[in-house]
């Protein structure tokens, strides 16, 4: 039997059977594959690091767009970095009144995404509601003059192309291009593993807004146990809308969830002990 060996992790590494691959090549930018496996469905990894699931995709993007979305409660803008393989462009689409920009460096993965694992994009890229850019997504904060109301910033670890998003030098172009109620969302890897990442990402968007931390979900397919979100955010009062009014946000926004409920949204931010300790520790 064939496996996949994601060795991402010092000393940790997911092994996944490879029932058939379905496509490998060097897009230009970075190694991508797309294989089989029973439990998880149709896997693409990026440098051999796991990227999206067809089968646990929806926890990792659910939490990524409807927890900004309905806490700001009236989103019309969202910039999306990275994000290529279309899942959370489709969970912003089921948002009405939006318009999306999202910004990927590699088109191949777009493509390769749309051919071979349509589920997880169902037809966002060929909504007039997305304007797709394929661009360096620094490049594309620091020259832009638009604004948006929710930025996510949807990218692989920091390792390879990824690595300028979790730069300082980053975070504050994106925070020049952020409405001033506005909310900065992030992957921040799992903490177990990850905590220089996320005390790094901590601290440099502690120094850009008044309202940084970090919301918890568990995707099965990234090692390691629970993984973080990084929230920032000058508005503090988007952190802490009531269960009633996201329920009712909820309810009237028509989206229909697999893991998201407003409950799910309120206690994601509830941080154990040994994360809140990460942020604070003394370095
Ligand atoms: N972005 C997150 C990749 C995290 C990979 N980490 C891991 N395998 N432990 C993926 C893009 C999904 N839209």
């Amino acid at each position: 039997m064939q496996l996949f060996d994601e060795g991402l992790h010092s000393g940790v590494n997911l092994a996944l059977s490879v029932d058939k691959v379905i496509y490998r090549d060097e897009t230009g930018l970075q190694d991508l594959m797309i294989f089989e496996n029973n439990t998880f469905g149709l896997v693409m990894s990026l440098d051999g690091a796991v990227q999206t699931t067809e089968k646990d995709e929806f926890i990792y993007h659910e939490m990524f767009v409807h927890v900004p979305l309905l806490a700001h409660g009236n989103v019309r803008r969202v910039l999306v970095i990275g994000g290529g393989d279309g899942g959370a462009a489709r969970q912003l689409m089921k948002h009405q009144d939006i318009a999306v920009t999202l910004v990927d460096i590699d088109r191949s993965v777009i493509d390769l995404s749309k051919q071979y694992m349509p589920s997880v994009s169902g037809g966002a890229f060929d909504d007039p509601r997305l304007d797709l850019v394929i661009a360096d997504g620094c490049r594309f904060v620091k020259e832009t003059s638009d604004r948006w109301d929710v930025i996510i910033i949807d990218s692989t670890d920091p390792h390879g192309p990824g690595e300028v998003l979790y730069t300082a030098e980053f975070y504050a172009d994106c925070k020049s291009c952020l409405a001033d109620d506005g909310i900065i969302i992030t992957q921040n890897g799992v903490p177990f593993v990850q905590e220089t990442e996320l005390r790094e990402s901590y601290d440099r968007l502690g120094a850009l807004f008044n309202d940084v931390t970090f919301y918890l979900a568990a995707i099965p397919s990234y090692v390691g146990g629970i993984m973080a979100f990084g929230w920032a955010s000058n508005h503090p009062a988007h952190r802490n809308v009531s269960l009633a009014t996201l329920a009712e946000r909820y309810l009237a926004s028509g989206i229909a969830t697999d893991y998201y409920t407003p409950e799910v949204h309120k206690a994601a931010f509830a941080l154990p002990l040994h994360i809140q300790k990460m942020l604070t520790r003394e370095k």
